[in-house]
């Protein structure tokens, strides 16, 4: 089993999108192991899109991070970083497949709604930034015999 990082950003959040996307992640198989809501600290922004800093949206895109709250979670299951990756879409809404979260709910790359890892290893990485051990809740629920052979 994997775990991925998921940012519902500022726009999920004032939208009153966040019920819809977590439940299309639940729908899929996917399962919630950390989740919390908290304002993002202006450091926390920067680190976490580090690998941004020398890019012409970077501020902009810490700006918008912080700009209200976010709702964070940590999901496992198999193939996690990717296939949350498949069901959030393109980086911009404009080229995402339909279905996808991005395609459904947004329009425009710089309020494209969610954050997902983009691979297993910056997952790990991602997830001791914005969590802490103790954060994590993991359980087996009764229906893994009927999502996994
Ligand atoms: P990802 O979120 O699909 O992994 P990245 O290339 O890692 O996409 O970019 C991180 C975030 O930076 C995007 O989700 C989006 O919010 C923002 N971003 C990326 N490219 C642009 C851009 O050209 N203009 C504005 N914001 C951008
Ligand atoms: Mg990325």
């Amino acid at each position: 089993m994997e775990r991925t990082l998921i940012i519902l950003k500022p726009d999920a959040v004032q939208r009153g999108l966040t019920g819809d996307i977590i439940q299309r992640f639940e729908r899929r198989g996917l399962k919630v192991v950390a989740l919390k809501m908290l304002q993002v600290e202006r450091s926390l922004a920067e680190e976490h899109y580090a690998i941004h800093r020398e890019r012409p949206f970077y501020s902009g895109l810490v700006e918008y991070i912080i700009s209200s709250p976010v709702v964070v979670m940590a999901l496992e299951g198999k193939n996690a970083v990717k296939v949350a990756r498949q069901s959030i879409g393109a980086t911009n809404p404009a080229e995402a497949a339909p279905g996808t979260i991005r395609a459904d709910f947004a329009l425009e790359i710089g309020r494209n709604l969610i954050h997902g890892s983009d691979s297993p290893e910056n997952a790990v990485n991602e997830l001791a930034l914005w969590f802490n051990e103790s954060d994590f809740a993991p359980h087996t629920r009764v229906s893994e015999p009927w999502l996994y052979e």
